[in-house]
């Protein structure tokens, strides 16, 4: 166990304590028009990480959660994909690597004027755009929907069109920095057959092991990796025509696709709320999840693994990504009682009562890192989806002891990017945002 957070006297924190430093975790990374997720590692924007932040600035901020997904979406590309960083560009060259020159997007058909990166992240954002709005609805919110809804249709138009390369109706992703989960075992074997060079690495500085130990981050050797697969994407100028059977990293992830299905769900709400149709919303959702569970579920193992288009094989590793599909609300009764089964075995230790927060990875496995990044340790975001996949399908007793978990792992160690997965000390980042703003959400919530 560690030090008592900054920004808590002695003794246990109470509710309201926690409450006002995530609150002032989150107004210590604002940067005019939105949130950084930590002012050392990620000094940007992320696609995903200002989705969970508006959730949480939703319930104390209302305006600048609408102004977090705004400024996310001015970014836009004109195919619809919404990039995974967008850079600020007051900063100087090297505050994060690889920074806009390593993407050089500007020679890409579509690039918005403001320099991002070319890759996708989950798209949790028409969800967390939806629980903005039923969190503070007013006509400001109602505005910001009219907004925000063809925005994020085209994002959908562009996961399920371009990406679609397996052809049943899946997003795929081209980098393993798409699923969030960056070094997660799940990428092991699909990165397997890349160089394996980390002498690469010597021609760059690498920015994050200068502020986080490098032990808990992912190796040189899975940077070397990540920067072939990007290179490779860049070389195509970020174009989707005939990724198939070239680009070295096809796979469609559960988390992604789930995510996608979930879009849906909230857009046919959103839609009925600003009078559009969200009729096609629903029959979208409806087979988005029919395909997530034909490709991705294995009944011989009894959860969702991420499917390799380039060998076409399920990926055997049993991450947390395997839970991910909790959070669709029309998940067949089948694969809703095997996901629970699988999050309550001792790979992952779900329970009423939680003496061990949720790890990242199976903690059974022989490739379970507690310390390095996602092999091993908890984090806020997916412990959160987990928590409300868990409300969706009506299990209150094991929502509550997530939720006593997550808030336990805040009291010992403060807003802390991810945390060990057995004592629950704070790893990576101090002051990450995510973790406040799911925080302050789940603190809502009691
Ligand atoms: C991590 O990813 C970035 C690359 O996108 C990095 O390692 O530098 C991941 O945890 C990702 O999920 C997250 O969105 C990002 C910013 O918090 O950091």
């Amino acid at each position: 166990m560690t030090a008592r957070p900054a920004g808590l006297r002695a003794g246990p924190p109470s509710l309201a304590e926690l409450r006002r430093l995530a609150i002032a975790t989150l107004d210590g990374n604002w940067e005019h028009g939105h949130t950084v997720p930590s002012r050392t590692l990620y000094p940007h924007q992320w696609s995903w990480d200002s989705a969970f932040i508006a959730v949480g600035l939703a319930h104390v901020r209302p305006d600048r959660a609408w102004q977090e997904l705004r400024t996310l979406f001015a970014a836009q590309w004109a195919d619809g994909r919404v990039p995974h960083i967008v850079f600020n560009p007051a900063l100087r060259v090297g505050s994060y690597f690889p920074g806009p020159e390593f993407w050089d997007c500007v020679r890409a058909d579509g690039a918005p004027t403001a320099a991002t990166s070319g890759l996708i992240q989950p798209p949790v954002h028409a969800p967390a755009a939806w629980l903005v709005h039923r969190r503070a609805p007013s006509e400001a919110s109602v505005r910001a929907l009219r907004w925000l809804y063809p925005r994020l249709v085209a994002q959908q138009r562009y996961l399920t069109g371009r990406r679609d390369v397996g052809g049943a109706g899946l997003a795929c992703i081209v980098h393993p920095w798409e699923s969030g989960l960056d070094n997660s075992p799940a990428w092991d074997a699909p990165m397997a057959g890349l160089p394996a060079d980390a002498a690469v690495m010597r021609a760059y500085r690498r920015h994050d092991t200068a502020h986080a130990d490098a032990a808990h981050r992912p190796t040189d050797l899975d940077y070397a990796r990540y920067l072939a697969i990007v290179a490779s994407y860049r070389q195509r100028r970020y174009s989707d025509d005939g990724l198939a059977g070239r680009h070295p990293f096809l796979v469609e992830c559960p988390l992604v696709n789930a995510a996608l299905g979930a879009a849906e769900h909230a857009l046919a709400r959103i839609a009925a709320l600003i009078g559009a149709d969200p009729g096609p919303h629903r029959d979208r959702a409806v087979r988005i999840t029919e395909a997530l569970v034909d490709r991705l579920y294995d009944p011989v193992t009894g959860t969702f693994h991420p499917r390799d288009l380039r060998s076409g094989r399920l990926i055997p590793a049993r991450t947390v990504l395997g839970l991910m599909p909790l959070i669709l609300p029309d998940l067949p009764t089948r694969q809703v009682e095997a996901v629970l089964t699988e999050a309550r075995s001792p790979r992952f230790g779900l329970s009423p009562r939680m003496n061990r927060p949720l790890p990242s990875h199976d903690r059974t496995a022989p490739d379970f890192e507690p310390l390095r990044y996602w092999r091993g340790p908890s984090w806020m975001n997916t412990n959160w989806l987990l928590w409300r996949g868990l409300l969706t399908h009506h299990r209150p007793a094991l929502a509550a002891g997530l939720r006593e978990s997550m808030l336990e792992l805040v009291a010992r160690s403060g807003c802390h990017e991810y945390f060990h997965p057995d004592t629950g000390a704070g790893l990576g980042s101090p002051a990450f945002s995510w973790t406040a703003s799911l925080l302050l959400d789940a603190l809502a919530e009691g």
